[in-house]
């Protein structure tokens, strides 16, 4: 799948960091965010804003759906693909292309929110505990994250750093979506057999979660994907946080 890298276009949602924006906008307009027909519109999806500071976050309002994940693991791919956008979010063949919490508004008000992924072998510890902090603490603290989409690579799901964001995850009560993307690097036969091995584990490490197969390449898995998000966005009785 060869997409390009746009370094300017970039650059020129760096210069948009903390400012609200389309993101008030869309709240404002649809302030459950639920659209007339129950599901996310994610076909009419916009650039809101991108942050690097979770001091920086606008209010919160609408549903989120934050997609986490290793990185390369194909997040702002599946962004697009849900979206039926070919450049909303940035895809890159270079791991950690995605460094800032970037916002993308909904047909339905809510939001889609590509986080920075973990996880790159020449990642400097910098970059690492930057991670940590803006990821971390919007997990922990975002009190309109309505659920957290785990990103994985179909050929090697649930590495260590999966295991402990999932476990972040279950800490901070979060609904919980896995994607196993890139399935069409995988026979039919060998994603069926991952697809069962990810499902026994997540019910240990993340009791509740759901996981299935999606490839941004194919476009399999959209409709399941949207189903899911549709009902983890819009329902009503969202587990607290632990400790609450
Ligand atoms: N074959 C195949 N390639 C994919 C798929 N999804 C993503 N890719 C490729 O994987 C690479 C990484 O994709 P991204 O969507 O940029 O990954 P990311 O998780 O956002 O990465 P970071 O921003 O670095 O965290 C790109 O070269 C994509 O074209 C898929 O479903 N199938
Ligand atoms: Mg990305």
């Amino acid at each position: 799948m060869k997409k390009r890298i746009r370094e300017p276009r970039e650059k020129d949602r760096n210069e948009k960091q903390g400012k609200p924006g389309d993101f008030t906008a869309s709240r404002a307009t649809v302030a459950s965010g639920r659209s007339a027909s129950g599901d996310l519109a994610l076909q009419k999806a916009n650039y809101a804003l991108s942050v690097h500071d979770p001091k920086l976050l606008p209010p919160p309002g609408a549903p989120e759906i934050a997609f986490a994940g290793r990185s390369n693991a194909g997040k702002s791919s599946a962004i697009n693909t849900l979206t039926g956008r070919r450049r909303l979010a940035f895809v890159s063949k270079t791991p950690g292309r995605t460094q800032l919490i970037n916002f993308f508004s909904l047909g339905s008000g809510a939001f889609l929110v590509d986080l920075p992924g973990y996880g790159y072998a020449d990642a400097p510890e910098s970059v690492r505990k930057h991670w940590e902090m803006l990821v971390g603490e919007y997990i922990a603290s975002r009190d309109s994250l309505a659920a957290v989409v785990v990103v994985m690579d179909a050929r090697h799901p649930l590495t260590p750093l999966d295991l402990q964001l999932l476990a972040w995850l279950r800490e901070a009560g979060r609904a919980t979506h896995v994607l196993l993307t890139k399935s069409d690097k995988l026979s039919k036969q060998a994603a069926q057999v991952t697809l069962s091995k990810a499902r026994k584990e997540l019910s240990t490490v993340c009791p509740g979660a759901t996981v299935q197969l999606f490839s941004s390449l194919k476009g399999e898995g959209i409709d399941e994907a949207n189903s899911t998000l549709s009902r983890l966005a819009f329902r009503k009785n969202k587990a607290p946080p632990k400790g609450e």
